[in-house]
């Protein structure tokens, strides 16, 4: 698979297993699974046949680990992500002194005012460094960055989960808990 076959594919997978399961006739068992054999056949009847192997190589090569096949390679899911209901099992875990949100200038005065909101996803998503943050609030124009102090945060009895790529989700980051970092 060239590299524009493997793009389309992970939009395709990232759709149907984060946002629209149902649409090719899947459901998300708990956890964000779905059987291997499941997704493949779904695949296969709406126009994007591939086999296990590809499913492999998408998997493999995705930039952002955006899935994950379980321990026994029957099932696989979308890390993170999700806007269905589904229940990902996380583990709540300690997390860094320091996390980092890139967004744009247009959300700031909104996140000045009322702090970072999950809006359509599950949880606030927060990054480990500022160049993974700079590379999401990329993805809307002009990235702004902030400091969240997540220890203290977490102090306060925020619950602070890692997905399994790394990504470190939590309900909501009040405003006092942002620092705004210099462009
Ligand atoms: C903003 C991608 C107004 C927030 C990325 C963001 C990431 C507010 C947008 C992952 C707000 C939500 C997540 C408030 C937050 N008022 N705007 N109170 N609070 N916002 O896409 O963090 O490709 O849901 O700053 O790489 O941008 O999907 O979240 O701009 O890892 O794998 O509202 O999505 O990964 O946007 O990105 P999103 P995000 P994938």
């Amino acid at each position: 698979m060239d590299t524009k076959q493997t793009t389309r594919l992970s939009k395709f997978l990232s759709k149907h297993l984060r946002h629209a399961p149902e649409a090719i006739g899947l459901h998300l068992e708990a956890g964000g699974w779905v059987a291997v054999a499941d997704l493949l056949a779904a695949c296969a009847a709406h126009g994007h046949p591939l086999t296990r192997d590809e499913l492999e190589d998408v998997v493999e090569d995705n930039d952002k680990q955006r899935f994950a096949f379980d321990e026994a390679g029957q099932r696989i899911r979308a890390q993170q992500g999700h806007s269905v209901e589904v229940d990902l099992q996380l583990v709540a875990a300690e997390p860094p002194a320091v996390l980092y949100h890139g967004t744009v200038p247009a959300a700031l005065p909104a996140i000045r005012h009322t702090g970072l909101q999950k809006m359509s996803r599950h949880h606030v998503h927060l990054s480990p460094n500022e160049a993974t943050a700079r590379r999401v609030g990329q993805r809307r124009g002009r990235p702004v960055l902030l400091a969240v102090d997540a220890a203290a945060l977490h102090a306060a009895g925020g619950v602070f989960y890692r997905s399994g790529n790394g990504v470190w989700l939590v309900d909501s980051v009040p405003p006092q808990y942002l620092h705004e970092l210099p462009g």
